[in-house]
């Protein structure tokens, strides 16, 4: 079940395709395979300067529209991609490596989403009205202009319509690189647009790596930043966005806490820890890769943990009965058994996993792509290096606590602070702990919910800004206020 494997990605600039003549390239590889699926081309300086002028030609177009108009727009792309859902679940699984059954249930469905929602609520934005003594004001939120969305690779179509459906809903242009391992759905995305009947340019996107996100942000002309990736890109954006002062909101990794206590419904609570470590491969940056299990619920929760982890199948993700793929590359593969070895050599205890299977869970053979099998490690401290680094990738860690007060403390000693779980049926004790978790994004007795009616980010190391939900309005708009005066000015002059 593969699609044309000989793409090519170009530029997608004012409505159509730039030409792929003298501009570097590269090979963009199937990761259950590493097979080329075609060749992208890097934007060059000329394409970023012609990304910017198509995109403010359709700014001054789109920020005189009203919000039902925009609306309106936003609501037809995320109907045109829920019907084109299964090719562009085929391209999201090629690109990404996760199975073909979570592409259909999240990826694009989480991008109509998106649409959906920013769309509906185009026409609602709106400012305040306050009297005033022989005077009123008012205030506007007024778009920014053109916008820089910069994604990561593990949920491209999904990060590119977290970022556009409320950039355009407010009023503003985007131009979207995606990570140069995923450049094949944000071009789908900008097709879903121009199809809806958006002005040429309102959606522009643009491929290549850090060097191409670091001529978006420096672009005197480009007035946001919305980064999803790593703490260190995170750093070198919010420092380059200096020199412009540029409004930059950060969706960057984490290490989260998932916190199980003795009266948790024990089958949900192992549930939520494999969709927490293992769901696309574990290359999820909310995942809750520090597994906290209270000590009399401890080898019982264990049993269970390891029969269904094993249970998983792993293998070829085009297969609909696949649940786990590969990972991104094989220099991530690598990466991870780094982290793996590093997890024995410390002391810990490799429960099940930690090795790259050479066959599916079907027999077939997976040598070519870069699988590794969900790995799950106990008799782990808070002292680590795989419990207190980003792993991003099928590697549990089981950390055992005894009291409320203990387990709060080491949940919050990591400098990240993006998600947080808590599995009790305690309702006072639920509310109690989560509150006092310094995470962004939390759940009580699930993991990894993110309905775009709720915000979604992290605090401390984890980002800044928040994505999702009513919360977004404020990271695309800026405030006008107005004062109108009914009287004469007083003046002692
Ligand atoms: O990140 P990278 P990756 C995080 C996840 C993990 C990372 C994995 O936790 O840490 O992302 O994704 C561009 N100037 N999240 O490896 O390398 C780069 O080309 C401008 C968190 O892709 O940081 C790519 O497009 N741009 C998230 C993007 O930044 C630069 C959910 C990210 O690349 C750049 C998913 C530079 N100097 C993953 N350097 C969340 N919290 O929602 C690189 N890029």
């Amino acid at each position: 079940m593969f699609l044309n494997e000989n793409m090519v990605y170009n530029q997608f600039i004012d409505g159509v395709f730039t030409s792929s003549s003298n501009r570097e390239s590269w090979i963009n590889y199937n990761p259950a395979n590493n097979q080329s699926l075609g060749e992208v081309y890097r934007a060059n300086h000329e394409d970023i300067e012609a990304a910017v002028d198509s995109s403010e030609k359709a700014f001054h177009v789109w920020k005189i529209k009203t919000g039902a108009e925009r609306g309106r727009v936003l609501l037809k792309a995320a109907s045109i991609l829920r019907s084109r859902l299964e090719e562009i679940a085929i391209l999201e699984m090629q690109d990404v490596g996760k199975p073909i059954s979570e592409a259909l249930a999240v990826d694009i469905i989480s991008a109509a989403d998106a649409l959906e929602y920013f769309g509906g609520m185009a026409a609602t934005i709106h400012g305040e009205f306050v009297d005033l003594k022989n005077a009123f004001g008012y205030t506007r939120p007024e778009p920014l202009g053109v916008c820089a969305g910069i994604g990561a690779w593990n949920y491209p179509i999904q990060i590119a319509a977290w970022k556009a459906a409320p950039a355009l809903a407010c009023g503003n242009a985007m131009i979207f690189k995606s990570s140069e391992l995923t450049p094949a759905t944000s071009i789908e995305l900008a097709k879903a647009f121009m199809e809806a009947g958006a002005p040429a340019g309102l959606f522009n996107v643009v491929h290549g790596d850090g060097r191409v996100g670091g001529m978006l942000v420096d672009h005197p002309r480009i007035a946001k930043i919305s980064l999803t990736g790593s703490v260190a890109t995170g750093k070198k954006i919010l420092s380059s966005a200096a020199t412009h002062l540029k409004k930059v909101t950060l969706e960057l990794g984490g290490k989260s806490p998932l916190i199980i206590f003795e009266d948790a419904d024990i089958t949900s609570a192992v549930s939520a820890a494999l969709l927490a470590n293992f769901y696309t491969q574990g290359e999820v940056c909310s995942n809750g890769t520090r597994v906290f299990v209270q000590r009399s619920i401890y080898n019982s929760f264990l049993q269970q943990l390891k029969e269904r982890t094993e249970k998983i199948k792993l293998g070829d993700p085009s297969d609909p009965d696949t649940q786990m793929g590969a990972l991104i590359s094989k220099a991530h593969m690598e990466k991870v058994i780094q982290f793996i070895e590093a997890g024995k050599s410390s002391g810990a205890t490799l429960l099940t996993g930690g090795f790259q299977p050479e066959k599916d869970f079907k027999g077939r053979d997976i040598k070519s792509g870069n699988f590794i099998a969900p790995t799950i490690f106990t008799d782990c401290d808070d002292t680590m290096e795989i419990c207190r680094q980003e792993i991003f990738g099928p590697v549990l860690c089981i950390l055992c606590f005894d009291s409320e007060e203990e387990v709060i403390e080491r949940a919050n000693d990591t400098p990240f602070g993006l998600a947080a779980g808590v599995f009790t049926n305690d309702i006072k004790r639920g509310h109690r702990v989560i509150h006092q978790l310094q995470a962004g994004t939390c759940w009580i007795n699930n993991y990894n919910i993110t309905p775009i009616e709720l915000p979604f980010g992290g605090n401390k190391q984890s980002g800044q800004g928040r994505e999702n939900s009513l919360a977004a309005i404020q990271y695309y708009t800026q405030l006008k206020s107005v004062y109108v005066e009914l009287g004469n000015v007083e003046s002692p002059y």
